[in-house]
């Protein structure tokens, strides 16, 4: 078992914090994680002895690791997760909200002695790279073995970290306990004027991986509004034409909607010599360059991405990316210790699902879960962009706006304007899978997907998203794109992923002026003859009718849209009642 060690600085304002917490949480012992390779591979082998991960084959996935969590943490818990500041207006309609002084004094009940037993690590990390003037620090604290692992992927930890921090107090203080687990005690608190996150009872992905949802979405776009820029929910990537030109496109889907999956595109065959390359996959930290552009930074170190549904069809490069130096959690073992995950070919053996339980080939229920995930960091990507940790970021051409809609929105439609292009973010919606508990098939609003991750009141944030015009001289275009709409006979009318480049060529096009659109009241659409579709394998009916703006469907909902922002209250800016309104009234007047 690892033994306690010396804390690796003098910080005062770090180790009083550490030693507040450890007498709360009461752990055995304490250490101090510096990040070293040497020191993973120690943790990684009591990984391995305590039962947390398991090896997979060294040869089919060399240096790889299994693990399950708990059957009731599969997921981050959106109803267990609250925002506290010090009134609720300040969370607004979307968060949960607590009173900081309740949330401190409800979890610290929790927090008494959960570590009795265990050993609380101390992961001092940096979102963003080292020389990046937006880096964010924080420090978690936690008595997961597999948090420590994981976050060593998803983040820059240990000795980088505390050589940022120096002698500083600004830090962001996150605790986390797994403690026994139970769906009844678990809580992830937000207190953003403290720079704190305390979260517990849970051990898995956003809920657990501080640094990720909690910190650089939640944290940092409560941050980022009082200090003038951006933090999302946003896939960057990284497209080169054939000549050489060379774009950036930010993408926001909510979750499991595509992310992953844009960022890592490869063109068709009829697009030889176009490169499509990875920066980032789901989150994207935003600010105005000195030229006036939008600049992007990934402040990731890695991805944590949705294992069912990849395939060599779908996603070729995260195949070869979760090949080797990976953790998988919660998919499928095979016999010869390999995973295996819906959408993959095969089996051809039975398996041990992810709870652990004998599966047989052919069973109806899923062998990996739903939100089974691997851990991989940005280096296994093979089509990775050179840009991906560049330390000033890259300028944003284009952004998406995306969800799951079977009717309605059309396969991408254009912004008339910023305005116009921060409504379709702040109305874009997905339709509910029965992944989500309520009513499947319903449109649930998730605005910019930052539904859940919006750490103040949606209204104010659509109001920051707004004034960010007033600072750039070169914004980029804003599309509203949909992959998912779907015909009569309930199949998908657009083909999707690989063929998603010719969409982005449309956008690219745009963004630069040199593309065709046709006008509609609601905003451009390529006509057929716009997009490049040569060689596609989808029929022109298809197309059109992927493409098609129903003036019914869009009465339906722009009246929606009216509903939505009645919910969200008073701080929605007049701006996006009025631009709802002009297209009401422009849409009449057409049809
Ligand atoms: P988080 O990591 O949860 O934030 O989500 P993500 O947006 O990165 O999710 P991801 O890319 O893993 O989404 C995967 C889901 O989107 C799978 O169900 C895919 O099948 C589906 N998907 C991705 N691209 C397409 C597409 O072009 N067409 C269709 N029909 N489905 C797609
Ligand atoms: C998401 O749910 O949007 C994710 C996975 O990216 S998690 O990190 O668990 O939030
Ligand atoms: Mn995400």
């Amino acid at each position: 078992m690892l033994v306690a060690n010396k804390a690796p600085t003098s910080n005062p304002h770090l180790l009083s914090w550490v030693d507040e917490m450890a007498r709360m949480c009461k752990p055995d012992q304490i250490y101090w994680v510096d990040g070293s390779d040497e020191e993973a591979k120690r943790l990684t082998d009591e990984a391995v002895a305590m039962g947390v991960f398991i090896p997979l084959d060294p040869d089919k996935k060399p240096n790889s690791y299994y693990s399950r969590s708990n059957p009731n943490d599969v997921a981050r818990t959106e109803e267990l997760t609250f925002i506290c500041t010090p009134t609720k207006d300040e969370a607004g309609a979307t968060n949960n909200w607590m009173a900081p002084d309740d949330a401190y004094r409800k979890l610290g009940e929790i927090f008494e002695g959960s570590m009795k037993g265990r050993t609380m690590y101390v992961i001092p990390y940096l979102m963003g790279t080292p020389d990046s003037p937006f880096a964010m620090l924080g420090v978690e604290l936690t008595d997961s073995i597999y948090v420590v692992l994981n976050m060593r992927i998803m983040g820059r930890i240990g000795a980088v970290a505390l050589e940022r921090l120096g002698g500083s107090a600004k830090f962001n203080r996150g605790l986390h306990s797994v403690a026994d687990c139970d769906p009844q005690r678990r809580y992830i608190c937000h207190f953003p004027q403290d720079d704190a996150i305390w979260s517990v009872g849970s051990g898995y992905g956003g809920n657990a991986l501080l640094g990720k949802k909690c910190l650089s979405l939640r944290i940092a776009s409560y941050q980022a509004r009082q200090e003038g820029w951006l933090a999302e929910h946003m896939m960057l990537l990284e497209a080169e034409s054939p000549e050489g030109e060379t774009h950036f496109i930010a993408g926001a889907f909510p979750s499991a909607s595509g992310k992953t999956n844009l960022a890592m595109l490869l063109p068709p065959k009829e697009f030889e010599g176009w490169r499509i390359r990875t920066i980032g996959d789901d989150i994207a930290w935003m600010r105005v360059g000195d030229d006036g552009r939008l600049y992007a930074v990934n402040p990731e170190a890695g991805f944590f991405g949705v294992a069912p549904g990849t395939n060599e069809h779908t996603n070729p490069t995260a195949m070869e990316m979760v090949s080797h130096d990976a953790i998988f959690t919660n998919v499928a073992l095979t016999p010869d210790m390999d995973v295996w995950w819906e959408g993959m070919d095969g089996p051809n053996t039975d398996l041990v699902d992810w709870r652990g339980r004998p599966w047989k080939r052919g069973s109806k229920e899923p062998a990996a879960h739903p939100n089974s995930r691997f851990t991989v960091p940005l280096e296994n990507n093979p089509r990775l962009s050179r840009y991906a940790t560049d330390p000033k970021g890259v300028p944003i051409s284009a952004i998406l706006f995306g969800g799951r809609r079977s009717t309605t929105v059309p396969l991408v439609l254009e912004s008339f304007n910023w305005t116009h292009g921060v409504y379709m973010g702040a109305t874009a919606g997905a339709e509910t899978t029965a992944a989500i508990t309520g009513a499947v098939g319903r449109i649930r609003r998730d605005p910019m997907a930052m539904l859940a991750f919006i750490g103040y009141n949606a209204g104010d944030y659509f109001a920051h998203w707004l004034s960010m015009f007033g600072r750039m001289s070169h914004p980029p275009r804003i599309f509203l794109v949909n992959w998912f709409r779907k015909g009569d006979d309930g199949r998908y009318l657009w083909p999707g992923y690989g063929e998603n480049m010719r969409v982005l060529k449309w956008v690219i096009d745009r963004s630069v002026g040199r593309a065709g659109a046709l006008e509609t009241p609601i905003g451009y659409t390529p006509r057929l003859g716009d997009l490049d579709l040569s060689g596609i394998d989808a029929s022109t009916e298809a197309i059109e009718a992927a493409l098609r703006i129903d003036p019914d469907e869009w009465q339906k909902e722009l009246e929606a849209h009216g509903d939505w922002f009645d919910r969200l209250g008073g701080t929605v800016p007049e701006a996006l009642r009025l631009q709802r309104r002009l297209l009401i009234a422009s849409l009449k007047a057409v049809s």
